[in-house]
């Protein structure tokens, strides 16, 4: 019997006609919700789900009895309840390293615009300002040469802080649960407490992952260790820092400016001030939107789902409890 796969948005046609020759594959629209009670009939056969940012729930679960592997196209799965997957059987599959260049260099983007002031000063330029924007009180601050704070060091951590030290220079600092000697030795990074990494970094910068551990990790006590000048940059995720804290820290000039990537509601409510403040830099969650990326991601999605329906070891498989 073929086995059947529910597709939710983000697979160009090559990859759903890959999917085709194999599976009978049904296509969801991006804004269609899992748990849909029309999409019941669906879920219902589904033997795999494929898609980003689903939301994963124990009724949606109870709806997809047959399922046998849940492919993500991300490499974050705090969407998607892995212990009741395990309990299940059902394997999860994620897109670890083919977006970690691509996420570090977003991570250093938003590290050289919130310093050097890019868009801020970009906006003077399309408003006819330029000689409004050439004064010492439009000047920014160096990235080169100074101390970049890793929160987390991971793939994408070491990433963004081989770019700061190999390139510009910078003294890394880290802190993470275990130490890093090849990175140490490699990037002449020093590990650190989170309190005292605050306290020495110019530029803070969290890419851990979110976990109930690491939840609200950055609030208003982490902000008050930071320098005046420093600069918060978040490519990990929202719920890591309180943004409220954050908020209040930005407009009283407990830091001095944020990039930021990703927000504890996405997408953004209108009513969001970050935005529309001159030392913030906020980006869509496009961490890893490039082209070749994207692709990158949606092949290894697929790879996956492939071998997991067909009775073979996934690439990149989180929970190998469900594989055994
Ligand atoms: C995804 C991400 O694009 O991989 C991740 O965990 O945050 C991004 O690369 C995100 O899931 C948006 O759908």
């Amino acid at each position: 019997m073929q086995k059947r796969l529910v597709v939710q948005g983000r697979l160009s046609d090559a990859h759903l006609s890959t999917l085709s020759d194999l599976f009978k594959v049904d296509v969801l629209p991006k804004t269609t919700a899992w748990d849909d009670p029309a999409n019941r009939p669906l879920l219902a056969g589904a033997h795999g789900l494929i898609g980003s940012g689903l939301a994963i729930t124990p009724q949606l679960l109870d709806a997809a009895p047959q399922l046998k592997v849940i492919a993500t196209i991300s490499v974050g799965y705090d969407n998607i309840p892995v212990d009741e997957l395990t309990k299940r059987g059902i394997m999860l599959c994620n897109t670890p390293d083919v977006l970690t260049e691509t996420t570090a260099d977003t991570g250093f983007t938003l590290i050289m615009t919130t310093a050097r002031r890019v868009v801020e000063l970009a906006e003077w330029v399309k408003a006819g300002q330029w000689q409004a924007s050439v004064g010492p009180a439009q000047f920014g601050s160096d990235v080169h040469g100074k101390t970049l704070g890793m929160v987390g060091f991971g793939r994408i951590g070491q990433a963004v802080a081989r770019r700061g030290a190999l390139g510009f220079g910078m003294q890394v600092l880290y802190s993470n649960a275990s130490p890093k000697p090849a990175l140490e030795h490699e990037l002449g990074a020093q590990r650190r407490d989170l309190n005292e990494l605050l306290a020495e970094a110019d530029f803070v910068c969290v890419t851990v992952p979110l976990t109930t551990e690491t939840e609200h990790l950055i609030g208003a006590k982490e902000f008050a260790q930071m320098k005046p000048s420093g600069i918060f940059i978040n490519i990990a995720r929202g719920k890591v820092v309180d943004e409220a804290a954050l908020i209040n820290a930005l407009e009283n000039g407990v830091i001095q400016a944020a990039g930021l990537d990703v927000f504890e509601q996405e997408p953004l409510p209108a009513s969001s001030p970050l935005p529309k403040m001159p030392n913030v830099v906020a980006l869509p969650h496009i961490g890893s939107a490039t082209h070749e990326t994207r692709n990158a991601m949606a092949q290894r999605a697929v790879d996956n789902i492939r071998l997991a329906l067909q009775g073979e070891r996934p690439i990149s498989l989180v929970n190998e409890e469900a594989y055994q």
